[in-house]
């Protein structure tokens, strides 16, 4: 069995809107009310997955959900027409675009039975996000149904927030050897809220049967959530034997290097310190929100929005990385405007499963060719602009649900349009 490292993208919703939704996200807070883009963003995010594929990478894709989402609005006894603003806007969002926060997954080499297992966030800390997990484990039932190979979990009660892989990495030699998987949790974050609570890591770590001794929890630091930090992947990303990391990001950093050390042959650790870029341009250039991966040339290759190519330090601290012998031997810049202006970058946008592709669904798997066809389809059939006081527009509805439907005849998922 050939393991290797998919990227699953979400693909942007015909929804996207800027509704300033996420408390202590300052690129949402910063945009809210401001007009979108869907279809100028689904292309950014098209193409990023072109370049991934261009660069040797395996690349997956997770579609739209149903937006308005009726169920959710039905709960609170409301239709889209009906609801106030507020909650028409969050049942409106195109949130589960952000893959990074869809599961929390543990591939075979680290579980106890040898299978992948994946549970999917609850969410529960901003609304708009807290009703994605029934539909994105659906389609998790769906793109993972070989249960000789996949374990699926529900989430986590919502007691205990969870925000699935965003607050989650994994070590290993290489890729498909064994693991050392580290969960960040928060406990306060000044004014804004701490998303990941310590209790649903460990029960994650538990249900997905990790040796106790190659798992580690580590609290994010309280001055990285303040400064925008809202999940880890803002501040840290880990490929392989590579945990690259602002000198802020965890409250107290030696036991997790130790650990590291101890279970990873050939642990690296690139640290940025703050001297070098401060916390505020690793939160504003998404820095660490990169995609830190392996192309098959051997060139560990980090992909970075085009923010950190604007931000003087960063560009900087990246040249000197380049120039000197460090792991990251590539820099390869991307545009996805429209998703960071959400507090969404590279790394936000995908979902990392260490799995065999021919246990996988193909119909969750792209090529250049499914890509261009997705394109055509969004060109087509994506709102150009959402301006936000049109969220709750009958005219808007129709072209949104339509527009996914359209996506999923696409690409044969028409299972999904009314699950
Ligand atoms: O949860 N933004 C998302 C961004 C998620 C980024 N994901 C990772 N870091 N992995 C969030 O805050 C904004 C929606 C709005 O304001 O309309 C939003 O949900």
């Amino acid at each position: 069995m050939a393991l290797v490292e998919i990227n699953f993208d979400g693909i942007v919703g015909p929804s996207h809107n800027y509704a300033g939704l996420s408390f202590g996200n300052v690129a949402s807070m910063g945009h809210g009310g401001q007009v979108s883009q869907p279809r100028a963003a689904a292309l950014e995010g098209i193409d990023k997955m072109r370049s991934n594929l261009s660069l040797g990478l395996a690349q997956g894709i997770f579609l739209p959900h149903p937006r308005p989402n009726q169920r959710w609005l039905a709960r609170l006894g409301a239709t889209i027409e009906q609801a106030s603003p507020v909650i028409a806007a969050n049942a409106m969002s195109a949130s589960p675009m952000w893959a990074a926060n869809a599961a929390t997954v543990s591939p075979a080499p680290d579980t106890a039975d040898g299978k992948c297992h994946l549970t999917p966030a609850n969410l529960r800390t901003m609304p708009h996000r807290s009703h994605e997990w029934r539909h994105t484990l659906y389609q998790l039932q769906i793109a993972f149904a070989d249960a000789a190979h996949f374990h699926l979990h529900p989430p986590v009660p919502p007691a205990f927030g969870d925000e699935g892989a965003a607050n989650h990495m994994r070590l290993a030699a290489a890729h498909g050897e064994p693991g050392l998987e580290i969960f960040v949790f928060g406990v306060s974050g000044g004014a804004f809220p701490a998303r990941q609570h310590i209790e649903a890591s460990k029960a994650i770590a538990r249900l997905h049967g990790l040796p106790q001794d190659r798992t580690v929890f580590v609290q994010q630091s309280e001055e990285a959530i303040a400064a925008g930090a809202f999940h880890n992947d803002v501040v840290a990303v880990a490929n392989e034997r590579v945990l690259f990391a602002h000198e802020r990001a965890f409250a107290d950093k030696q036991p997790l290097i130790d650990a590291c050390a101890a279970q990873v042959p050939g642990f690296e650790y690139v640290e940025v310190a703050e001297a070098d870029v401060a916390l505020e341009d690793a939160v504003k250039s998404y820095l660490f929100n990169a995609q830190l991966v392996s192309p098959p040339d051997g060139e560990m290759t980090l992909i970075v929005p085009s923010e950190a190519r604007e931000t003087r330090s960063v560009w900087a601290w990246l040249e000197r990385h380049l120039k000197g012998n460090g792991p990251i031997r590539r820099v390869e810049v991307v545009d996805v405007r429209q998703s960071m202006a959400n507090g969404g970058g590279p790394a936000c946008l995908r979902l990392r499963v260490v799995a065999d592709p021919a246990t996988v669904d193909p119909r969750f798997l792209v090529d250049d060719a499914k890509l261009d066809a997705i394109a055509e389809v969004v060109r087509r059939y994506w709102p150009e602009e959402i301006a936000h006081d049109e969220l709750q527009q009958p005219a808007l509805i129709a072209d949104v649900t339509g527009a996914r439907e359209a996506l999923l005849q696409e690409v044969g998922l028409v299972e999904l349009i009314s699950p």
